[in-house]
């Protein structure tokens, strides 16, 4: 089911310019490239580095005993002398100097000048390694330090390896020239440190070429096709049509085409973009989307940005512009209100987390930070430092790997509309830069991101992550009713998250950690609707009209959290297994005389196409992953729960075209066992795929084994869009989401520990006593709170 792959040309070994291709020249294999003076610092912490670098790991060895603290320190100090050129932590994203290496190392491999000209590079991303290869990084040269006897032995077993392999990039690489996408493995050595001048290797390991696949689409495709769309004069003919001779005000959103039919298969790259325009306004951000287009008809053959088909189908006017359309503080009807007092997080003595490179670490929480082109933030080796227990393992790896918003309304062009953000696009591609939109209080920590950009070279998105601590209310609370004494402790938790926009859309994707053991993941949906127009009188059931002439179709957006558990794993072990737990009502009989018996019922998903499972809150369905080896005090093995939160499944006929791509969204919850390969759930190139139900619903086919096993939970959840007028003109964060707890991991409550807070009330708490006290305008900007 996955596309064809041409692995020919692939080199395992490794040995230098062996690589056998159409498309690649043997003897350039392999290059000894130089970095540009700005990407220099890969490994060592450079200045700017140390600056954003908080609190180096001030406690390595808590949780461990004595002796095991001695030992560990022993060996890192040895191993550090001995293989101390090593600076990348395996799960660090790459870095500047290693994605620039990585493009040109393939650029220098192409076959011919005409080749090497035609690359355009979609994604270079780490290749992540083994788990062994991690679990001697943590042991040893990185925190968490934490000494395992799971290490990965030499060939024959006779001794530890003790050294790091080299780094790799994994590439997707689209040629404009002939139509093809390749994927290329580089091995990146660490030739002189940072002090030597920063040099990398890149060397070809391997190139496949992969057929019937378009991968996902680039920002200056989207800008060419907006341009040469605006060029075409039977395009600016329908919009003088429509009363526009004016260009600079037309927006062409490309879209993916999907896969409807034969004319959309990959052997061509296509796009069939939304257009919207705007007014002659002074407002510097007007909203254009609130004046779309219809009724044009275009598609563009991308690789050679040329237009395929034009169709002025049918004649709808531009709605008129909706006075409430704006959002920009001068633009808003009525003015700002004014009756908000600054409200500021002050962290006196700083946050209480420590980072170390991408090692964070906050209360008894640690794990990595990555970034990925595709799934933007990633969390790493999530553990919980749990006393005389030690570091105790809850997942391996945890993101965001793809989202589908399907439309429901059946007139064109909203039925094509069914964005696969993850893979046509890709979440972290579009990350924000925070530095001028981060709205978070207290102490931030920001973490940039890299990215190849489509021509190869280096783009950086600064502060694209953001980690903070928040109050959370209320963390728990007794009070003694006979002593009138209390005792309550407030809550805190640790947030990493990205924001990134797609087209009209914003999607903000965050992480939580908590006190009391609990992870929430969490998306926040804003921005603005996409819109359809609407003829005078007219009337369409499958939308709702926001404003005279405009209606917004319903839809609904899903997410797919993808989640390597390792529940009380050491490193190397796969010891975790699935439970389902159903809450339901004794039947009537001798032992439930009274009628009011209910239990949990657990049943053992012992097989991948068992696991394949819907929420059911109705009988308050969740999932634990248990560790089967480990028992908590009372005797039951350890476990997490996965708590769902509000979810849907798609409301599509069966025979929709969206599902031959989107099989998963038929399932809430999918559970495979750990493949490295197997990363996202509608295969790797969804963007015009013709292949039915590539990815997760052809894998759990195998029914691999899920008793005890390297477990990857696939959690898919949904939320069902009716539009609202409130949701106009930028829709107020919608939330959703869901949790992992603890579930028998503690032996009581891992919060009972959290000390009483100060208590800093403020003194004029009593003296608001009336409205008239607010009427000072006092309105701060929010960059004052930030850091
Ligand atoms: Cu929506």
């Amino acid at each position: 089911m996955a596309p064809k792959r041409d692995s020919a040309c692939c080199n395992a070994s490794g040995a230098e310019g062996k690589v056998e291709t159409r498309t690649i020249h043997p003897q350039s294999a392999a290059g000894d490239l130089t970095l540009s003076p700005e990407w220099i610092g890969n490994g060592d912490i450079t200045e700017e580095q140390q600056d954003h670098t908080i609190g180096i790991n001030p406690k390595p060895y808590e949780g461990l005993d004595a002796r095991t603290a001695a030992v560990s320190s022993a060996v890192k100090s040895s191993a550090r002398l001995l293989f101390g050129s090593q600076h990348s932590h395996p799960l660090d994203p790459l870095s500047p100097a290693e994605i620039q290496v990585a493009t040109e190392t393939v650029r220098a491999a192409g076959a011919s000048a005409e080749i090497r000209d035609g690359m355009r590079f979609i994604e270079v991303v780490l290749c992540e390694p083994e788990k062994d290869v991690v679990a001697l990084a943590d042991a040893y040269f990185f925190p968490p330090y934490q000494p395992t006897f799971f290490l990965p032995m030499d060939k024959g077993g006779a001794s530890w390896r003790l050294h790091l392999p080299s780094r790799q990039a994994r590439l997707t690489v689209y040629n404009v020239r002939n139509n093809e996408t390749t994927i290329w493995s580089v091995e990146l050595t660490e030739v002189h440190a940072v002090t030597r001048g920063g040099h990398h290797r890149g060397k070809v390991v391997s190139c496949e070429v992969m057929h019937d696949v378009q991968p996902s689409m680039d920002a200056e495709e989207y800008a060419s096709c907006e341009a040469t769309i605006k060029g075409y004069g039977p395009f600016r003919e329908a919009m003088k049509n429509r009363g526009v001779e004016n260009m600079e005000l037309v927006m062409v959103d490309p879209w993916c085409s999907g896969y409807y039919e034969e004319k959309d298969s990959p052997n061509r790259r296509l796009a069939r973009p939304l257009i919207f325009c705007r007014t002659e306004s002074d407002c510097v951000m007007e909203n254009g989307y609130a004046r779309p287009v219809e009724g044009i008809y275009v598609l563009v053959d991308l690789q050679n940005m040329k237009i395929l088909e034009f169709e002025d189908r049918r004649f709808v006017p531009l709605p008129p512009p909706d006075p409430l359309r704006n959002y920009t503080p001068s633009h808003i009807r009525g003015g700002m209100r004014s009756d908000i007092k600054p409200l500021q997080i002050i962290q006196p003595e700083g946050p209480s987390f420590c980072v170390n490179g991408f090692y964070v670490e906050w209360q008894k929480w640690n794990f990595r930070i990555g970034f990925t082109p595709r799934e933007g933030l990633v969390i790493h080796n999530v553990a919980y430092d749990d006393g005389s227990r030690g570091r105790r393992s809850v997942a391996y790896r945890l993101s965001f790997v793809e989202m589908v918003v399907p439309y429901g309304d059946p007139m064109d062009p909203h039925y094509r509309k069914n964005a696969f953000d993850a893979g046509e696009d890709g979440l972290g591609k579009n990350a924000h830069s925070l530095k001028k939109g981060c709205d978070c209080l207290g102490y931030i920590k920001y973490f940039d991101a890299y990215l190849t950009n489509y021509r190869g070279s280096v783009e950086k998105i600064e502060n694209a992550i953001c980690m903070h601590e928040e109050d959370h209310g209320v963390l728990w609370k007794h009070q003694d009713w006979r002593s009138g004494l209390s005792e309550v402790r407030r809550s805190r938790r640790l947030t990493v998250s990205f924001f990134c926009t797609v087209a009209n859309y914003e999607y903000g994707f965050f992480w939580h950690f908590y006190q009391d053991g609990k992870i929430e993941a969490e998306v926040k949906l804003t921005g603005i609707l996409s819109l359809g127009a609407l003829k005078a009188g007219e009337i369409r059931r499958h939308g709702t009209v926001i404003a005279p002439g405009l209606y917004a179709p319903v839809h609904q957006h899903f997410f797919v959290a993808r989640m390597n558990m390792a529940v009380d794993c050491r490193p190397g072990e796969a010891a975790n297994q699935i439970v389902e737990v159903d809450v339901i009502p004794e039947g009537p009989g001798p032992e439930n005389p009274n009628h009011n018996a209910f239990y949990a019922k657990e049943s053992v998903l012992r097989s991948e196409m068992q696991a394949r499972r819907d929420c059911s809150p109705l009988s308050a369905r969740h999932w634990l992953i248990r560790n089967t080896k480990t028992v908590n005090r009372v005797g039951r093995l350890t476990g997490y729960k996965l708590a769902p939160g509000p979810n849907c499944l798609p409301l599509v006929g069966p025979d929709a075209m969206i599902l031959r791509r989107a099989e998963f969204l038929k399932y809430n919850l999918w559970v495979t066992q750990y493949n490295p390969n197997e990363q996202f759930p509608g295969g790797e190139f969804p963007n015009q795929s013709p292949r039915v139900g590539e990815g997760l619903p052809t894998w759990v086919k195998q029914n691999r084994n899920l008793d005890e096993a390297d477990i990857v939970l696939w959690y898919v959840f949904g939320v069902t869009h009716v539009p609202r007028l409130e949701d106009w003109p930028v829709m107020p964060v919608e939330h959703i989401g869901f949790s992992l707890v603890p579930d028998g991991f503690f032996s009581c409550s891992p919060a009972i520990d959290v000390p009483p807070s100060e208590h800093q009330v403020d003194e004029r708490e009593n003296d608001v006593s009336s409205k008239a006290s607010l009427q000072t305008p006092n309105i701060r900007p929010v960059a004052a709170s930030k850091l």
